[in-house]
């Protein structure tokens, strides 16, 4: 698996290198004459630099191009899609890619390679050279964790929100699945963490950034989500981070914590297993705004109580604050600096199989590792079962150009 995704990563580097240049030309004196012959609704190619000359139009994919194949120097996209112009034909994502944005009004036209074999039309940027998600292995864990698995097969999952607003279901088993085909950009937060709803099938948080409301999206068991209920009525766009956390009030119902932007207090928002929230109890008292991450764990030091994992944003150290019954014990530092290079945390239970919660993460642009660098680095830090991390381990290149994961 290992050696794929490297290879993959060499291909992406080539891929990118030409699409810079591809962009090169855009923004040339246009010749506004004969581009804006290309109607609306089409991505449009001529073989000259200005425009001039005969046409080529399409707003369906071309495996081939036939006499226009290696000849396409001006062109321009009115379509509401990305342009991928592959090098070779049949979409292959092995040789150059380069991408045209959406541009309806045709504003922005520019000079292509004569390079361009087959032409292909996508919702997001990333499927013009990687699949619409990345790839997600977990492996079998010898027990139920009660949250990070929604659809109870034992194997941790992923939720991945892409750049067009949909959601993936991936499963663990480098397959993924369309469960929302559009509008989820409109949320501002997306969160799980177990069992909201009283049915015992994993569910989803999430906050819609327009009102501040909270939705609660059931579970449905399969990794799809059932029609969302509204779980907190406005408001929530006071709180600067929510986490789906489990149990910490003691009831063995899901609870959620939020921070207060404006005070830095944590506060436990108890679940009442019926898909709403009870009574809020203060639980820190000030400066949980400087944690610029929050993970919802699950029982990390293995006392069979759900715990908190935190990044300072001031020092990038990962702190461990331990559940107790209704409130979190005295912290323990459990990464000592260096995490700020984190973009995301993923708490999903047991990913490697040892009956012990794992913690993910993927990289930002400033991480250099043994097999991948950049962005986009898929990382795995085994738990002990004491609190601590193992090692990490690279497991995946392609967790970039998304919007989301959780
Ligand atoms: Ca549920
Ligand atoms: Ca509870
Ligand atoms: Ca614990
Ligand atoms: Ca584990």
């Amino acid at each position: 698996m290992r050696v794929s995704l490297l290879r993959r990563l060499a291909t992406m580097a080539t891929t990118l290198g030409l699409t810079s240049l591809g962009l090169l030309g855009a923004g040339a004196a246009p010749a506004q004459a004969a581009i804006s012959d290309c109607p609306s609704g089409y991505f449009c190619a001529w073989k000259t630099d200005n425009g001039t000359g005969t046409m080529f139009k399409t707003n369906a994919n071309k495996a081939t191009l036939g006499t226009w194949d290696n000849t396409f120097q001006s062109v321009v996209n009115r379509t509401s899609k990305f342009a991928c112009l592959h090098e070779d034909t049949n979409y292959s994502r092995n040789g150059g890619v380069s991408i045209w944005d959406p541009d309806p009004a045709g504003t922005e036209w520019g000079y292509s390679h004569r390079t361009v074999s087959s032409v292909s039309f996508v919702a997001t940027e990333r499927e013009c050279f990687l699949p619409a998600y990345p790839e997600w292995y977990a492996a079998t864990a010898p027990q139920a964790a009660g949250f990070g698995d929604l659809n109870a097969d034992l194997r941790a999952d992923v939720l991945v929100r892409d750049k067009a607003g949909r959601l993936w279901f991936l499963r663990g088993d480098g397959t993924g699945q369309l469960v929302g085909n559009s509008g989820w950009n409109a949320m501002n937060v997306l969160v799980r963490h177990g069992d909201f709803s009283g049915d015992g099938r994993e569910d989803v948080i999430a906050r819609e950034a327009s009102t501040g409301k909270l939705w609660l999206y059931p579970g449905a068991g399969t990794g799809s989500l059932g029609a969302p209920k509204l779980m907190g009525n406005g408001g929530w766009n006071a709180m600067s981070r929510i986490v789906a956390y489990g149990d910490l009030s003691g009831d063995s119902r899901s609870d959620m914590l939020a921070v207060e932007k404006a005070t830095g207090k944590l506060w436990l928002y108890p679940g009442t297993g019926a898909g709403a929230l009870g009574a809020r109890k203060l639980i820190g008292s000030s400066g949980w705004t400087g944690m610029s991450a929050l993970v919802g764990a699950g029982d990390m030091n293995g006392d069979g109580r759900a715990d908190l994992i935190a990044r300072k944003a001031s020092t990038g150290e990962l702190w461990l604050y331990p559940g107790k019954a209704g409130a979190l014990g005295s912290r323990v530092l459990i990464g000592n600096g260096g995490w700020n290079g984190m973009d995301s945390f993923l708490g999903l239970g047991d990913v490697t199989g040892d009956g012990r919660a794992d913690l993910v993460t993927t990289t930002k642009s400033s991480y250099v590792g043994e097999g991948c660098r950049g962005v986009g680095c898929q990382l795995v830090y085994p738990g002990r079962g004491n609190g601590a991390l193992d090692s990490r381990e690279e497991t995946a290149t392609d967790w970039w150009n998304l919007n989301g994961f959780f």
